[in-house]
């Protein structure tokens, strides 16, 4: 697998001083961010574009400044319209960018304004990411890390050696963690997340899509991109572009059903979103599957680039299929965190 995700670059350290009771996590926290859920201060500034909104409409000729003050930020042109198939997206400054509020979805002008935010993230700390370039672990450490946060939480009874230290090499030099310390992180990975994953929406609203970390794109299960036709009747290959960090895409949803996408470059990840449109909270339409061609992935590939410590993160097809994300479930409860879907994975 050619994928390389340079984790340090950029990243802004994150304490978190959940211990679990172990007593060794607060250390590690001091040494090593936790998480990775990455809220890039100041990136979306570097890559703000000025004006250099991009549109798959084209109509981004107008002057005005579509909502934004003369004195606000670099102002984005916004499209009068969001195209049906390749929504809007913007590489300017998300106005929003992890924090939804009415406020700051008014700073969308009226033709454009969200309703929603769906952040897309990375959630695999850094500290497995340095393993596995240093190879510290061995493939006895790692099988026994992996089975004993299966379900997880940290069966520390499954542990061997729980407080055997691991050289693990980082750009400051070199740290020694215990293997409790690797268990404890593997169990808080929930690796790469539509968040909400489960969103109900009403008929004409706009969601924004937010991107916290690179790499990320929203397309639809549809046959026109070779994969099962899982969006409702007549709807056509929705698909944003890669987005890139700082920037977002705007989608508006018009028809009545259950629409599933997922990430391309991460789908093998198990990034998958479900979004319902409806106006009844107690009626969600039933999903549409048509076999036009490749299901979702079935197997789950964390594992593979983090060297073989594996978080038991549902695959594309097993998130699509759990109770958690089942339409009745989004349309009654608004939205269903990826938690809840990786949750119910670890524990059935
Ligand atoms: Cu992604």
């Amino acid at each position: 697998m050619s994928l390389r995700i340079h984790i340090w670059c950029g990243m802004a350290p994150q304490t978190d001083d959940e211990t679990k009771g172990d007593g060794q996590g607060e250390s590690t926290a001091r040494r090593f961010p936790r998480r990775t859920v990455l809220r890039v201060a100041g990136a979306s500034a570097a890559l703000s574009l000025g004006s250099g909104a991009v549109t798959a409409s084209g109509d981004d000729d107008s002057d005005d400044d579509h909502g934004y003050g003369s004195d606000g930020p670099a102002a984005p042109k916004h499209p009068e319209e969001i195209d049906p198939i390749f929504g809007y997206a913007s590489a300017a400054e998300n106005p929003c960018s992890g924090e939804a509020s009415d406020d700051c979805f008014e700073s969308f002008a009226n033709p454009v304004r969200p309703a929603h935010e769906v952040e897309m993230q990375i959630d695999i700390p850094e500290l497995l990411f340095a393993l596995v370039e240093g190879g510290g672990l061995s493939e006895g450490t790692t099988g026994n890390v992996t089975a004993a946060v299966e379900d997880g939480s940290v069966d520390e009874g499954e542990l061997d050696r729980p407080d055997a230290g691991v050289s693990v090499r980082t750009p400051e030099g070199g740290e020694t963690v215990t293997v409790r310390e690797i268990a404890h992180l593997l169990a808080d990975t929930t690796g790469f997340r539509f968040e909400p994953a489960g969103l109900r929406v009403s008929p004409g609203d706009v969601v924004l899509y937010s991107a916290e970390t690179p790499d990320h794109a929203v397309t639809a299960y549809h046959e026109r991109h070779g994969r099962q036709n899982r969006v409702p009747d007549g709807v056509e290959a929705v698909s944003s572009p890669l987005v890139p960090v700082g920037g977002y895409w705007l989608y508006r949803f018009e028809e009545e059903g259950v629409y599933d996408f997922n990430c391309p470059p991460h789908e093998p990840f198990g990034m998958v979103h479900r979004v319902v449109v409806t106006d009844e909270e107690d009626d969600a339409a039933e999903l549409s599957v048509e076999d036009t061609g490749r299901p979702p992935e079935e197997e789950n590939a964390l594992g593979s680039i983090l060297g073989g410590l594996d978080p038991n993160v549902p695959s594309a097809h097993d998130a699509l299929e759990s109770d958690a994300l089942h339409p009745e479930r989004i349309a009654s409860r608004g939205t269903v965190s990826w938690d809840d879907v990786v949750e119910e994975h670890r524990t059935d």
